[in-house]
Formats: C-alpha cells, sequence, structure tokens
C-alpha cells in the first residue's frame, strides 16, 4: 500500500487543549486516529509526524521525496503552522523533492484573520491549498491528493 504522510508543524500538538473557538476541541492524536481510518478506507497506509522544529519538518518532506521517487508514497497533506508565514526554508524544502505533492491544509481559514496570516511561502509550492474547514480539512486533502494525482483522468466525467 502507497503511503499519505499528514505532517504538522509548531504547535499544533496542542489542537484541542486551547483556543477552541479557533481551532475547535478536536485534539491531534483524534485528527491523526481519523486520518488513519480515512487512509483505509481509500486504499493508503497514512503516517503522521508533528513536529515543532524546522529542521524535522524538512528532513520528513525530504525522507518522502525519496518514498514518492521509489513509487511507495503518494503524497503529503501539510499543516505547517505559523511556519507557513515566515520558512523560505520549507518553500525551498518543497521545490527541492518535486514532483511529490504537498497539499497545504490550515484549520481555519488564515485569510479571514491577521493580514500576517495571508502571506504563504508554502503555497506557490504546493500541489492545493485546503483552508477554512476546520479539522475536516485533513480528510478533503486526502481525497484531493488521491483525486489529482491518481484519478484525475475521471474527475471530469460525469
Ligand atoms: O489554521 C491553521 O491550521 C494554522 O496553520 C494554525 C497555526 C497558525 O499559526 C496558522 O496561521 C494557521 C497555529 C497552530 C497552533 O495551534 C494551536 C492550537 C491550539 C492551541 C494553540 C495553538
Amino acid at each position: 500500500m502507497k503511503k499519505i504522510l499528514i505532517l504538522n508543524g509548531p504547535n499544533l500538538n496542542l489542537l484541542g487543549t486551547r483556543e477552541p473557538a479557533q481551532y475547535g476541541h478536536t485534539t491531534l492524536p483524534d485528527v491523526e486516529a481519523f486520518c488513519t481510518a480515512h487512509g483505509e478506507q481509500i486504499g493508503y497506509d497514512v503516517e503522521c509526524f508533528q513536529s515543532n522544529w524546522e529542521g524535522a519538518l524538512i528532513d520528513k518532506l525530504h525522507e518522502y521525496g525519496r518514498l514518492h521517487k521509489a513509487g511507495e508514497a503518494l503524497g503529503v497533506v501539510f499543516n505547517p503552522g505559523a511556519l507557513t508565514h515566515t520558512s523560505i526554508a520549507l518553500q525551498d524544502a518543497i521545490k527541492g523533492v518535486e514532483p511529490l505533492p504537498v497539499i497545504e491544509c490550515h484549520i481555519s481559514n488564515v485569510h479571514a484573520r491577521e493580514t500576517f496570516r495571508h502571506q504563504s511561502w508554502v503555497s506557490p509550492v504546493a500541489a492545493g491549498i485546503v483552508v477554512g474547514f476546520g479539522v475536516d480539512g485533513y480528510l478533503i486533502a486526502m481525497d484531493g491528493l488521491v483525486r489529482k494525482f491518481v484519478n484525475s483522468a475521471a474527475t471530469h466525467k460525469p
């Protein structure tokens, strides 16, 4: 079974424990569990990884670049947290592992929030972007990966 990586950046380990108005009550282990279950349903082996360290996220992207080249990974669903708005290193890393598809995913609608959250260094190199669907966005992004990179020929058929 090919792999899909659910990658989460800084502070997302706090999900469900604070700021419920912004991010809801679901915890990161809950998210990882429903992504894993969804992966089983759609025929993918889901790996989940979270780090508060930029370099650890970059190392994981490099690992998946190699797995994708070997035909062992479909792609990555990535919520880079606040690094979205600051990290040229993440943009370089995603460019460096092309053609590995990386879907950028945000729980909140970053465009309806502070101006500094409107800028993303990841969006220009993302294969797709999902924002503002709460934690369901992770599932939408997984389905988007499959629809765009596996079932693309069937996408527009009635
Ligand atoms: O909406 C998203 O998913 C964000 O990526 C979340 C980031 C934020 O900096 C981005 O602008 C948008 C914040 C992740 C921190 O998550 C927390 C969750 C609960 C309590 C505290 C932080």
